[in-house]
């Protein structure tokens, strides 16, 4: 095999509809936020698990490299090809099968090209809760939630997609299919292949099933929308909150002012709630398994006694699903109030809850200072540590412009901060080719060494989205 017979040998495994060449690869070469724009070889889109085997011992024999990708609403520039137009993209998306919900074992077994919601919905009507939730969730898929180890609204309660995880199927380099699909709850048989590939942005392996941790649906679930005079006291109301609903409390997001003016300003018929009078809201969530009535009084009194402690100066609790499903979709459409007002900067950093309010007092008077006038949209899952510390051109600047001049120092600043305060770089999204050459700044050299150890084992041709996470040269 060569790299001039490739596509004839693709068209015969996956059938010729399946692969894409030219304007037909449009629609995957760009990521979500448009800031990459790749040149596939082809698309190619297998439809069951021994179609991808074939494939990636195709392209191996060809040492022709590949990108898995499943919904493309990565926000790491990990999921789209180079420029150079000599890397597949292996599309995932028509391995969308349900395999097996098993109620007694409290799992589902699904394709890695499912939509997210799709599985939810799937799973709802089997009468159980899959908690996996984003604000992608109606176009990202289950592998690329695996592929990220997605965290996402719920983690607080439930963990991320690796908590949610008792098993995967993947294809690796050479074509081989590691089977581990078992679902045990219980297996200490060595070491944890399952969470080598969960969080691996397609560089171990590619995932074409998974196997699922399912939860009772709770009986009531309620949302209340709080303003807050600080950011001590959104953490000071997260700890009162963990005391009063313990394992009840399913949610608890924060967003800061400049945030919330963005979706107000794209999308006024939302009709966002108390944000001109305060700097900061938060969203919780609490989830009962008793029934609505108990959860109300519950919820009452917990923002009752924040009230007392000054530490909430203004609450609403939804009153029905509808405007509970309205209060979500404010928060949900933060993101896209960013990308609708123009390029921007993001980092999904996470800190200790503990020490949030002064990482950002810090950083944000150190950013005001670098580059003056720029809109600071934080926002984010509190409850996890876990910022979305974002950032727009000055009202009236030159969005393309002002990141060129400034991104590269604004986000060398937040980071160090990061990693002086004990935190993390990439809380949730990944690292893929956005901060692949941040990555050996804050890891320890011990670390990246044992990570090229890993990749060279699994992936000894570097064919498995080259160049994410770590380079595509061991050179770091
Ligand atoms: P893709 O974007 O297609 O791929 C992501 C990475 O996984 C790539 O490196 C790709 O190569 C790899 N990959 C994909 N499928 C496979 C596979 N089957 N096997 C191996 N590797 C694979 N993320 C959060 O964590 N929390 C959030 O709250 C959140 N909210 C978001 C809201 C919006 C509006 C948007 C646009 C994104 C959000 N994200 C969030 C980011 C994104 O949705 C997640 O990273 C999601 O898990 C990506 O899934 P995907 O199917 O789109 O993967
Ligand atoms: C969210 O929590 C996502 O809404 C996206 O993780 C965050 O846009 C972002 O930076
Ligand atoms: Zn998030």
């Amino acid at each position: 095999m060569t790299p001039d017979n490739l596509i004839p040998a693709l068209r015969d495994i996956v059938g010729a509809a399946h692969v894409l060449t030219g304007d037909a690869c449009i629609e995957f070469e760009t990521d979500w936020r448009q800031r990459v724009r790749g040149k596939a070889y082809c698309v190619v889109r297998p439809a069951c698990t021994a179609e991808v085997a074939k494939v990636m011992r195709a392209c191996a024999q060809a040492g022709v490299s590949i990108v898995p990708q499943g919904g493309n609403t990565g926000l790491v520039e990990g999921s789209v090809p180079n420029a150079d137009g000599e890397q597949i993209i292996l599309s995932l998306r028509r391995m969308q099968a349900v395999r097996a919900i098993d109620l007694a074992n409290m799992t589902v077994t699904v394709e890695a090209g499912c939509v997210l919601q799709s599985l939810q919905e799937a799973v709802h009507e089997a009468g159980l809760l899959f908690p996996l939730s984003l604000g992608a969730e109606g176009s990202c898929t289950i592998g690329g939630n695996l592929a990220t180890n997605a965290g996402g609204t719920q983690v607080v309660r439930y963990g991320n997609a690796r908590e949610l995880c008792l098993g995967l199927e993947v294809v690796l380099a050479d074509g081989q299919v590691w089977e581990g699909l078992q679902g045990l709850r219980k297996d200490n048989t060595g070491y944890d292949l399952r969470n080598l590939f969960i969080g691996s942005e397609g560089t171990l392996g590619i995932i074409t099933a998974a196997t699922l941790r399912l939860y009772p649906q709770p009986a009531a679930q309620l949302t209340a929308w709080a303003a807050v005079p600080s950011l001590e006291a959104a953490t000071a109301l997260l700890a009162l909150s963990h005391r009063h609903l313990s394992s009840a409390l399913t949610g608890f997001e924060v967003m800061n002012q400049g945030a919330l003016k963005l979706v107000d300003a794209h999308y006024p018929h939302l009709r966002v709630p108390m944000w001109r009078e305060t700097m900061w809201c938060v969203l919780l969530e609490a989830s009962d398994s008793e029934s609505e009535a108990h959860a109300r009084a519950r919820f009452e009194h917990l923002l009752q006694t924040a009230m007392e402690d000054d530490i909430v100066t203004d609450a609403i609790i939804a009153e029905n699903i509808r405007q509970a499903h309205d209060l979500w979709h404010i928060r949900e459409s933060i993101t896209l109030a960013q990308a609708a007002e123009g390029l921007n900067i993001k980092h999904d950093v996470s800190v200790p809850i503990s020490r949030i309010p002064e990482f950002v007092a810090q950083t944000d008077a150190q950013l005001q200072a670098l580059a003056p006038g720029v809109r600071l949209i934080n926002f984010g899952h509190l409850g996890d540590g876990n910022l979305h510390y974002n950032m727009q051109a000055p009202a009236g600047a030159d969005a393309a412009a002002f990141i060129a001049a400034h991104e590269a120092a604004i986000s060398d600043a937040v980071y160090q901060a990061v990693h002086r305060f004990g935190g993390s770089i990439s809380a949730e999204h990944g690292i893929g080719a956005l901060k692949r050459d941040k990555l050996p700044h804050y890891k320890t050299p011990v670390a990246l060494q044992l990570m090229r150890t890993i990749k060279q084992a699994l992936d000894p041709q570097c064919l498995l989205n080259p160049g994410r996470v770590l380079a595509a040269e061991p050179t770091q």
